[in-house]
């Protein structure tokens, strides 16, 4: 080979490797912690079973990749005292049992017998409402309430920094809110969205709990967003195993990559 077909060899393949380098460093990656909080841990009225195991796998992703994920994002399921998710908020009702709530078109929830939800309306029949199926829940996760099993604290050994985003869900008391993003009524958005787009992410990485609620419906909503959604199943729990199984399902189905820590190691 002549110094001039070596020299263009070269270059060439410096261009690949620029080339694949930089498409490399376009992505942009951000960890969103959702709701890690006493109330869906050991003691708390939510408790999913061993939820408590996704602490340290989360502490160990985050300190392993930390200087990767440089966005890192904790959501709070942040209920008033008397939340329409709570089952002890209507009359008859028990938890794990399912209601239809109505809402006008504003988003306000129209009152019905023995609810006991602050500021309800008065919807006429005539009057186009939405209705909301919602699953009744044990109070929990109250804001500001920091002992008890309705604590909406953040674990206490769940790795948290000065630089970490806080994202409240579920703070309007008329409206549940399962997804990170919008509420279970679709009225209105979080700031979640907004700090992914300023913070040129491209790529969103899910852990948390409940893999079955609040970390599914967020996956959804941030693939739909388009952004690259992972979820990194060992760092989450279910409420349930079935319907962790078909939250799984939907989401790959969806687009949504369902992965293990381990495979971390070839993605970031
Ligand atoms: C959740 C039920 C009620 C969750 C929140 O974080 O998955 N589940 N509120
Ligand atoms: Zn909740």
């Amino acid at each position: 080979m002549s110094c001039v077909q070596k020299c263009d060899f070269l270059i060439t393949l410096l261009v690949a490797h620029l080339l694949t380098s930089t498409t490399a460093s376009q992505m942009v990656p951000a960890l969103v912690i959702i709701d890690v909080q006493k109330c869906f841990l050991k003691g708390g009225n939510l408790a999913v079973t061993d939820g408590d195991a996704v602490i340290n796998v989360i502490n160990r992703i985050r300190t392993t990749w930390r200087e990767v994920f440089k966005l890192v994002v904790l959501t709070k399921d942040w209920h008033c005292q008397h939340h329409v998710s709570f089952a002890s908020s209507h009359e008859d009702y028990s938890p794990f049992s399912d209601i239809t709530l109505r809402y006008n078109s504003q988003g306000q929830l129209c009152d019905d017998e023995g609810t006991n939800v602050p500021s309800t309306v008065t919807c006429s029949l005539d009057e186009t409402t939405k209705a909301v199926e919602q699953k009744l829940w044990p109070d929990h996760c109250i804001a500001n309430v920091t002992t008890g099993g309705a604590s909406s604290e953040i674990a206490e050994g769940l790795v948290t920094t000065r630089t970490d985003i806080f994202v409240l869900k579920g703070d309007n008391c008329q409206r549940d809110s399962y997804s990170a993003v919008w509420d279970n009524g679709n009225f209105t958005v979080t700031k979640l969205p907004e700090i992914l787009k300023s913070n040129h992410v491209t790529t969103v990485y899910l852990v948390g709990l409940a893999l079955d609620y609040c970390v599914f419906e967020t996956a959804m909503d941030i693939k739909q967003l388009g952004y690259e959604t992972y979820v990194v199943r060992d760092a989450t729990r279910a409420v349930a195993e079935d319907t962790g199984m078909s939250a799984v399902s939907t989401m790959r189905s969806a687009g949504v990559k369902v992965i293990m820590t381990a495979d971390l190691n070839g993605l970031l």
